[in-house]
């Protein structure tokens, strides 16, 4: 079988509910995947950032094999061996007095979402079924009924109604309408990604993130944040909100969290916050599995121990600074923070975003295009900086062959 074969065999009997560019990968290791004719590609999604540590962290996959064999699942029915280990090492890592366990990034929003409305109920005193829940333009949590009725992508939103109700809209990186909002007694939650990842990794002003956690406190609002993407060290920090030494109320996270090796998610949060939901009130069958803690402490241990935070920060500047560089009326702007980042490009004639990212590929480096007109660049952290510059030359060569 060739990759036509294969995509041909997905066409036909899967759910055309994805537009993939036509490669196909069945081989990862560090920053590179193979398609199954053996060509060789930077990764630069890492499956939109879950794959953080490198595809097949060999830590990461012994602690996979090593669990497998002894127990992976026992439901929350019953206590595992392994869980509390996970939930101590967690809470110590990030500060905070407790965790919920979860799988999608989905879930742990949802998660975050009934904890911040129990919370409004039991501590703030708002009334039962008014509490309020402030989210951005542009904003992306999921694929959920009721993640999508915060969201303003039409894709995302057309034809799925009726929607949940209690949650308020307003512009992303606006201050001043977050204080507007605010001014609402019922409000209970301000939830927010740290950068915009969908909206095209759209960086706020520096100070949006202490200025709107400072807005949020003064009135008893809890600030929510989002770090499914841009945790984890993706940004240069290990968390987003570090930039700013903002501590969220509520930290989601998901993604890297496993070094894409499973759907692993978590939601953050003290006690006041947390304790607010009580047994048999919220869970998931494979939430806080053995098998997921254990990839978990060791995806984590991999961040800390190889400094992929500080390697994201450094090696950020020089793609950036490079990429600012290169001569090319396609590219309108070059943005992000860390090794998150996205080229704004400008179609020429009827060569689109698309095109570049096809071009890309015979060059053998992989990225996607998003929104018709911006490719996003988030290569695993353990890339070296030899292979990014590397990588930055395919880049600059695929560029040049659009002049
Ligand atoms: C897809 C985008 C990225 C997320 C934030 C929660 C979730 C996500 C900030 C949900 C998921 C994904 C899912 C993926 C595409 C993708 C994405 F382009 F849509 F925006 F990464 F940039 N919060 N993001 O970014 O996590 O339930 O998927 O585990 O194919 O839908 P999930």
């Amino acid at each position: 079988m060739n990759s036509q074969d294969y995509i041909n065999r997905e066409d036909k009997y899967g759910a055309h509910n994805y537009h993939p560019l036509p490669v196909v990968l069945e081989r990862g290791e560090g920053p590179f995947v193979w398609d199954v004719e053996g060509k060789r590609y930077f990764d630069f999604l890492s499956a939109y950032s879950a794959v953080n540590q490198g595809h097949c962290h060999p830590e990461i996959v012994k602690a996979l094999t090593g669990q497998a064999q002894r127990l992976t699942l026992t439901s929350r029915a019953f206590y595992n061996s392994v869980l509390g280990e996970y939930e101590e090492y967690i809470t110590k890592y990030f500060r905070y007095d407790k965790v919920l366990p979860m799988n999608s990034g989905a879930e742990a929003d949802e998660t975050a979402l009934k904890l911040c409305r129990k919370w409004a109920y039991k501590k703030k005193g708002i009334q039962e079924n008014n509490a309020k829940i402030i989210a951005c333009e542009g904003n992306f949590h999921g694929r959920t009924i009721t993640i999508i009725s915060m969201s303003t992508d039409p894709d995302a939103r057309n034809h799925y109604g009726p929607f949940t109700p209690g949650f308020i809209i307003i512009p992303y990186n606006d201050p001043d309408a977050l204080e507007d909002a605010l001014n609402d007694p019922d409000v209970a939650g301000f939830l927010v990604e740290p950068i915009q990842g969908e909206a095209g990794v759209f960086v706020p002003d520096e100070g949006y993130l202490r200025k709107a956690y400072d807005l949020c406190k003064s009135k008893n609002v809890l600030f929510i944040a989002d770090e499914v993407q841009t945790g984890i060290g993706r940004t240069g920090k290990l968390l987003a909100c570090d930039h700013e030494g903002v501590r969220p109320d509520i930290l989601i996270l998901g993604k890297a969290l496993s070094g894409g090796v499973l759907p692993v998610s978590a939601v953050l949060a003290d006690d006041e916050v947390m304790l607010t939901i009580k047994p048999g009130e919220h869970g998931s069958t494979f939430g806080g599995n053995p098998l997921a803690c254990k990839v978990a402490i060791a995806a984590l241990e991999v961040i800390r121990h190889e400094k992929l935070a500080d390697k994201a920060e450094h090696l950020g500047k020089i793609f950036r600074e490079e990429l600012r560089a290169i001569k090319s009326d396609m590219i309108e702007i070059v943005r992000g923070k860390g090794l998150l980042n996205a080229v704004v490009v400008k179609p020429k004639g009827d060569k689109t975003a698309w095109d570049v990212c096809l071009a890309m590929k015979e060059k053998g480096l992989i990225a996607k295009p998003t929104h018709e007109h911006i490719i996003r660049f988030a290569p695993p952290l353990v890339i070296t900086e030899i292979q990014l510059r590397e990588a930055i030359e395919l880049i600059k060569e695929t560029f040049k062959l659009f002049e």
